[in-house]
């Protein structure tokens, strides 16, 4: 038995993978965390090491304290996850306050977290209490359609989400809440933790200008559907905007009643804030 065989870690290097092949981390983009169960870091515990030295983070959540973290590094490539996770990828471990981590497992070499480990670690806090605890994954990509998407649509909640909607039968089924947008922003910080963590109250996909998509969801599957379905809604919209002579008087598109219509009947509740 190798760390390699456990069901989390193949997941997780898989998702890296499948982002890596649709063409959203070139180079170190993107980043990728997943919160252990109780059962997954007593499976990974054999494998740990001498603990690492505490880090203090720019952020606090005391409601995920005590949690353990599979996360991509700082400055590592999603290509390389699979041939070499110990270089790529780690296991943290946070402190009862919520407020520091510590590596024990991966990350040779003097790597660290993700960049983005703030925004993910506060996400993670604010997605799990929104869930009841169900979501464990979230997920940053370098998504084409969506930074094109940003240069031409207004960067608020709902002119995103409702051409984002329009585009597929089935947008409204996969994301009812619809999408949060945080503007362009430096990228690797508190400040941009924040202002997702905000939104995350709300939505489980949130749009960075110019920048790409992040999303949480309760398993890998999940998770990356997601963010492909995002992105795919996002390709659609700027294709046919361009296939249109750069024009949004479509001669044909979903009314908001089918919107409505199609949520009504799968059972779900749509963001009315979205329709009208
Ligand atoms: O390079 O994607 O947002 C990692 C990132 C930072
Ligand atoms: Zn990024």
């Amino acid at each position: 038995m190798a760390i390699n065989d456990l069901g989390f870690f193949k997941g997780f290097t898989r998702m890296c993978e499948d982002g890596w092949l649709q063409g959203w981390h070139e180079r170190n983009g993107g980043n990728l965390t997943y919160r252990l169960t109780d059962d997954e870091v007593a499976s990974a515990r054999p494998f740990f090491g001498e603990p690492r030295p505490w880090v203090k983070m720019g952020v606090t959540g005391e409601n995920l304290g005590g949690s353990f973290f599979l996360t991509t590094g700082s400055g590592k490539f999603f290509r390389n996850v699979c041939p070499d996770p110990e270089h790529s990828i780690g296991i943290v471990e946070i402190n009862e306050a919520g407020d520091s981590y510590r590596i024990m497992w991966g990350l040779e070499g003097d790597a660290r977290p993700t960049s983005e480990f703030e925004s993910h670690y506060m996400n993670h806090c604010v997605a799990a209490a929104r869930t009841n605890g169900a979501d464990r994954v979230i997920y940053h990509a370098h998504t084409p359609g969506v930074i094109e998407m940003s240069f031409i649509v207004p960067l608020t909640d709902r002119d995103f989400t409702r051409r984002l909607w329009q585009m597929m039968t089935e947008c409204v089924v996969v994301f009812p809440a619809g999408v949060g947008v945080v503007p362009w922003m430096v990228p690797g910080g508190p400040a941009i933790a924040n202002a997702s963590s905000e939104l995350m109250k709300t939505y489980d996909t949130i749009v960075w200008a110019h920048h790409g998509l992040f999303a949480a969801g309760p398993d890998f599957d999940t998770t990356f559907g997601l963010a492909h379905t995002v992105e795919k809604a996002a390709q659609l919209y700027v294709a046919a905007r361009a296939a249109n002579g750069g024009s949004e008087d479509w001669l044909n598109k979903i009314e908001d009643a089918g919107l409505v219509q199609t949520c009504h009947d799968f059972n779900i509740q749509i963001n009315e804030a979205f329709v009208d």
